[in-house]
């Protein structure tokens, strides 16, 4: 039953919520000396950073990210930033500013815009949108590298209007001393950048802290750890929606190619982890997508990392047909979908739930991930069905402006005064019946 499938489908999302890796839980049993669950390790470290500062944001980096810095070296300097980008290459400067380009006209196109309306005589309403104005961006760094969500992050950021951007990345050679990162933050203006990682490098930029000035907003991805940092700190500042491990789903008629969807779920596996699932009306197509698993498997550089991913986080499942298929996907909200059939508009408009639509057999969720326009942010886990995908109009928010004549006043006056003396509120009443 579809419900059955769903249930087996949601088993294979990659943890995020309340699952630690044993790794994990003995380091951070190691650090407290007890058994701590997540959530309350989080607040630890977020207690202590709001209250310590800078002091608890080195400790928790000694511990956890074996960080051996000190409170003057915990924001990377401006010459190491200048070097990285001298150092980089010519034509991975040329791809940055490239993508940079794509990602700015589409997000600017995107942007909402001021409204103004005037309703009846002597009314003017408006809808303003002001850009934040200081805005923190995690960077993750444990697996790999992600040069990408830096552009995907603080691009729309700039487009919106930001002026200042801080960018934390945690103390290791994949985050904040990864040159590629580095490069980029330069080449786009940034030049806050902090080798910290983790809850503590949330609840810094939430709380403030002697080197961190604190921000409005933090966005981007991270591991279990800044996701529940992030859901700790909101209420003090604004957060982007909780991103967490990447997942795909592909639906493929009998036009899809084997090779072609062995690669788009080897591009999620080797994430590491994160979920691949292929659905299907044309049974023979498992088998040969599993054939060309096997044998992309056997050259790929993260083999090891995408066949753990696989084993835990991959299904393929041949359905009645595409109307079962965007049932199923529609109920699951995947994060990407790709569509590889042969009128995939149809299909797309039978579902409502995904954070990315990807239409036909060549447009690779890989485009989205690092050159398109739109953000790679996006919701995860399910989420797609409330969340959206990071944008410029995450960076801007809006205040309404209300303008009336005394005309106009006296027009509506005597559905005001009935609503307030309704609630008991006469000095409500009187400030408009005086003005009549
Ligand atoms: N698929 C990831 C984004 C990413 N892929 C970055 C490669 N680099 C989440 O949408
Ligand atoms: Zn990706």
């Amino acid at each position: 039953s579809t419900v059955e499938v769903l249930d087996a489908l949601r088993a294979k999302l990659s943890p995020q919520g309340n699952v630690v890796s044993p790794r994990g839980r003995a380091l951070t049993e190691k650090v407290f000396g007890e058994a701590l669950t997540p959530v309350q390790v989080v607040d630890r470290i977020c207690g202590d950073v709001q209250r310590e500062g800078d002091a608890a944001v080195l400790r928790y980096g000694a511990a956890l990210d074996g960080a051996d810095l000190t409170a003057d070296e915990l924001r990377v300097p401006s010459s190491a930033l200048e070097q990285a980008h001298q150092k980089a290459d010519p034509e991975f400067l040329g791809t940055i500013r490239r993508i940079r380009t794509n990602i700015e006209t589409f997000q600017k196109a995107i942007l909402h815009q001021n409204v103004s309306i005037q309703p009846s005589p002597g009314v003017q309403l408006q809808q303003r949108y002001l850009p934040l104005r200081r805005v923190g961006v995690c960077v993750p760094g444990g697996a790999a590298a992600y040069p990408s969500t830096v552009l995907m992050t603080a691009i729309p950021a700039q487009v919106a209007g930001v002026d200042q951007i801080a960018v934390v990345a945690p103390p290791t050679k994949f985050g904040a001393y990864n040159q590629d990162m580095l490069a980029t933050c330069h080449e786009l203006g940034i030049n806050e950048v902090y080798r910290m990682g983790g809850s503590q490098a949330v609840a810094a930029m939430a709380y403030g802290s002697e080197s961190v000035p604190a921000v409005d907003k933090i966005v981007g991805p991270g591991n279990l750890f800044v996701a529940l940092a992030k859901k700790r700190v909101y209420g003090t500042v604004d957060i982007d929606s909780i991103a967490g491990p990447s997942e795909v789903i592909v639906i493929a008629d009998e036009t899809a190619r084997a090779d072609y969807i062995a690669a788009d779920l080897l591009a999620q596996a080797e994430h590491s982890p994160g979920s691949s699932i292929l659905i299907t009306w044309h049974q023979p197509l498992v088998e040969a997508v599993q054939k060309e698993l096997k044998r992309q498997l056997a050259v790929l550089a993260r083999a090891d990392l995408a066949i753990d991913s696989l084993n835990a986080f991959a299904a393929m499942i041949v359905v009645r047909d595409a109307a079962h298929a965007c049932q199923l996907t529609d109920q699951f909200a995947p994060e990407h979908l790709h569509i590889q059939t042969e009128s995939p508009r149809d299909l797309s408009d039978q579902i409502r739930n995904a954070g990315a639509i990807f239409l036909g057999h060549f447009t690779p969720v890989a485009l989205g991930d690092y050159a398109a326009g739109p953000s790679h942010v996006l919701p995860t886990g399910g989420t797609a069905c409330w969340a959206a995908g990071l944008s410029a109009n995450d960076f801007v928010r809006s205040g309404s402006l209300i303008e009336f004549s005394q005309d106009a006043l006296s027009q509506i006056a005597p559905d005001v005064e009935r609503l307030a003396e309704k609630e008991g509120l006469t000095a409500h009443a009187s400030s408009v019946a005086m003005r009549k």
